[in-house]
């Protein structure tokens, strides 16, 4: 998409630019603003996308030992995947994914140059208007493309591809993940999704797309899970109702814990992000609202004084109270409609 010399001197240039990183002496007088993806304009969207693709370009640094880690976006996709279990379903999925998000948005300033804030999807507006498929999000000039077309092709992993937008399979095969959703390495394939409803397929094997399930992520729901009183009861319903419909109505690169090879996983777990900030609402008990287990078995007690497992992907650990308050610590960021 961009030509070598363009990107060295992106490249070249964010080594010289100061770093926009905020305070970690706790003041964070100026917060940035994450905005839902509709807020922005033509020109930050085309911004976002540029750094996007542009991390999925450049060689990796890390996990030299593995096989299919060979861009930046493959050491993401590889950490989130091999963490899985660790970070999916136990206390610190919120505070991991936050993590995560920063050191994103971080690698899109300081690799490709990146100008603009990392955006949020509310797909509650998309589930209240009934009309998910046709969101804005997957339009194919402004936005990252649409449900994932047949091809006709008969080699593995390229039979069914985004067709349209600015991650078409002409310019993104991937790794790891689909078609086998439970082996991640070395599974070249296009980038795809598979819009349904979960009620499979027509007569002539067509996915059924139905209204993609919008009423497990409708505003309704979302108003339920800023009702919760205690950090346990909301983030159980956050992660396990719309978070993880987001993740299977979509599905193909959305689904496996690869998920992190769609684009749109960002702004999805940024949105995820926005409900556990919203319902905090700076509030000093709320901010310090962390319970929950380690482990799937309910074995070890989860403490707010937690280390959070990251592999080769950072220098520092994180813990998890650093990651409580989005202006505080390492963050400094705040969303539109975050109230
Ligand atoms: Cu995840």
């Amino acid at each position: 998409m961009f030509s070598r010399s363009f990107l060295t001197t992106l490249l070249l240039s964010s080594l010289v630019a100061a770093r926009v990183v905020p305070a970690s002496n706790g003041s964070c007088t100026n917060p940035v603003v994450r905005k839902e993806w509709r807020e922005l304009t033509d020109g930050e969207k085309a911004e976002y996308i540029r750094a996007a693709v542009c991390l999925r370009g450049l060689p990796s640094e890390k996990y030299a030992e593995i096989e299919a880690v060979t861009t930046r976006m493959d050491e993401l996709v590889w950490t989130h995947s091999t963490l899985q279990p660790q970070i999916h379903f136990v206390a610190n999925f919120l505070p991991w994914h936050r993590w995560y998000l920063q050191l994103h948005e971080d690698l899109l300033r300081t690799e490709c140059g990146f100008k603009g804030t990392q955006p949020y999807w509310d797909w509650s507006i998309d589930a209240d208007a009934q009309n998910m498929p046709n969101s804005p999000i997957f339009d194919p000039v402004t936005g990252f493309g649409g449900d994932g077309k047949l091809t006709g092709s008969t080699v593995p992993g390229f039979g069914r591809c985004v067709v349209d937008g600015p991650f078409a399979n002409t310019n993104l095969t991937i790794a790891m993940g689909w078609p086998d959703m439970n082996v991640r390495g070395n599974r070249l394939h296009c980038f795809t999704r598979e819009f349904n409803s979960a009620e499979g397929s027509d007569e002539n094997g067509v996915t059924i797309i139905g209204d993609m399930q919008v009423t497990a992520y409708n505003s309704r729901v979302m108003n339920t899970i800023y009702g919760f009183d205690n950090f346990e009861g909301m983030v159980m319903m956050l992660e396990g109702l719309p978070h993880a419909q987001i993740h299977s109505v979509i599905f193909g690169d959305m689904g496996p814990s690869t998920s992190p090879n769609e684009p749109l996983f960002f702004l999805h777990h940024a949105n995820v992000d926005r409900a556990w900030a919203k319902w905090q609402g700076r509030n000093a008990t709320r901010l310090s609202d962390y319970s929950g287990f380690n482990d799937a078995a309910e074995t070890v007690s989860a403490s707010i004084d937690d280390e959070m497992p990251i592999l080769e992907l950072g220098e520092v650990q994180p813990i998890v109270k650093d990651y409580m308050d989005t202006q505080a610590g390492p963050l400094c960021y705040t969303y539109t409609d975050s109230t």
